[in-house]
């Protein structure tokens, strides 16, 4: 578990001829997933997010196209990252605010910690800064 963002790199395997295959397998990730959605179809001009998690952690790939994600610790730590390959993920920790960004094509796959809990959302700015 790490305090910060980063970006995970999957192998990949297979060549241009055939196609390639990512695989994530638990014990090379940061948390045991207990859940997989994806998001898609997110019109260019929509801005998504603007939460950050009290306890969930996550690990968000652009499957196809790509995502800009912006990044908000509370100490005031911003990053971007764009997300344009299947083979990167980006894991964000909890208490993280977040901002994601999509080209039309894009497919966002999260996997995450733990189960869907709304009370697990903080999607208040300023209750998050608290
Ligand atoms: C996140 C980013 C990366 C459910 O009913 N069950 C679920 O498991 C999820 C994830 C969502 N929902 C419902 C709750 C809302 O009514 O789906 C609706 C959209 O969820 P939300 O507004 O949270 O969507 P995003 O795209 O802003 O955020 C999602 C995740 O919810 C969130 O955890 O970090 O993707």
């Amino acid at each position: 578990m790490s305090s910060t963002p980063y970006l995970i790199h999957f192998n990949s395997i297979g060549k241009s001829d055939i196609g390639y295959i990512s695989i994530a397998e638990k014990e090379t990730l940061p948390f045991v997933p207990q859940r997989i959605y994806w998001t898609y179809y997110t019109p260019e001009d929509v801005k998504r997010g603007f939460h950050s998690h009290y306890n969930l952690e996550q690990i968000l790939v652009a499957v196809a196209g790509k995502i800009i994600v912006t990044t908000e610790m509370k100490n005031g730590n911003k990053q971007e990252f764009i997300l344009d390959t299947p083979k990167t993920g980006l894991y964000v920790p909890k208490m993280c605010w977040r901002i994601m960004q999509y080209s039309h094509n894009a497919v966002q796959m999260c996997i995450a910690s733990d189960t869907y809990t709304e009370t697990d959302y903080i999607r208040d700015y300023n209750e998050f800064l608290k």
